[in-house]
């Protein structure tokens, strides 16, 4: 079973990239901030809680997230594997994704880091913002908040990995083919 983090920060391309692994791999595709969307185009009372703080740039709480994926890995029991795409983006979410997985028999084989910097992500974002109708792409402020979040809260999740020897980082700037080369060698190298 093959269970993989993409990581990096807002914008760095983690969405864009699973949708070629799952092409490539057949796993499933578990996105956090996807789900947090389908909740909140839903009406629900979680969409609702969790639309203030993403317009505003902030993370959602981790009992919210992690009860999010807890009922993903449950109801996906007979999959390949799963791309984790946004999700642990804290430390307290990694150990409870570990904890997960355990009770499954299961482990993430490996995190792989998109490193983009600040002023790539920004375009990238706001230009993105121009069409998507996601108020969290569309504004200076808010993507500089999110950013923040992740420097401060979100970045210590690598050493997480590091710590288990899990932990890969690639130049996440290039064509997306280029980038997805690179993510591809990491794989097939996991899989020998
Ligand atoms: P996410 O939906 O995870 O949003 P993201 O970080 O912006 O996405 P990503 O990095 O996947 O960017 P993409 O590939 O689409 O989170 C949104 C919010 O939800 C968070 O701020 C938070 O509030 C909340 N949330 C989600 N998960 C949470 C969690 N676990 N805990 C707490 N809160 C949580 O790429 C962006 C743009 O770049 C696209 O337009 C794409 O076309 C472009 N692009 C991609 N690759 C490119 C390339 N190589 N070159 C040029 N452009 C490229």
């Amino acid at each position: 079973m093959l269970n993989l983090v993409l990581f990096g920060p807002p914008g760095a391309g983690k969405g864009t990239q699973s949708q070629k692994l799952i092409e490539q791999y057949g796993l499933i595709h578990l996105s956090t901030g996807d789900l947090l969307r389908g909740e909140i185009a839903q009406g629900t009372e979680l969409g609702l809680e969790a639309k203030k703080l993403m317009d505003d740039g902030k993370l959602v709480p981790d009992a919210v997230v992690i009860g999010m994926i807890s009922n993903k890995l449950d109801s996906n029991k007979d999959g390949k594997g799963f791309i984790f795409d946004g999700f642990p983006r804290t430390v307290a979410q990694a150990e409870a994704l570990d904890s997960l997985l355990e009770s499954k028999a299961s482990a993430i084989s490996g995190m792989i880091a998109l490193e983009v910097d600040d002023d790539e992500l920004l375009r990238r974002l706001l230009l993105r913002g121009k069409d998507s109708g996601r108020p969290d792409d569309a504004n200076p402020e808010v993507i500089s908040k999110r950013i923040h979040e992740y420097n401060d809260k979100t970045a210590p999740v690598a050493g997480f990995y590091k710590n288990q020897g899990k932990f890969k980082s690639i130049n996440g700037i290039g064509s997306v083919n280029e980038i997805f080369a690179q993510i591809h060698a990491i794989i097939e190298a996991w899989l020998k």
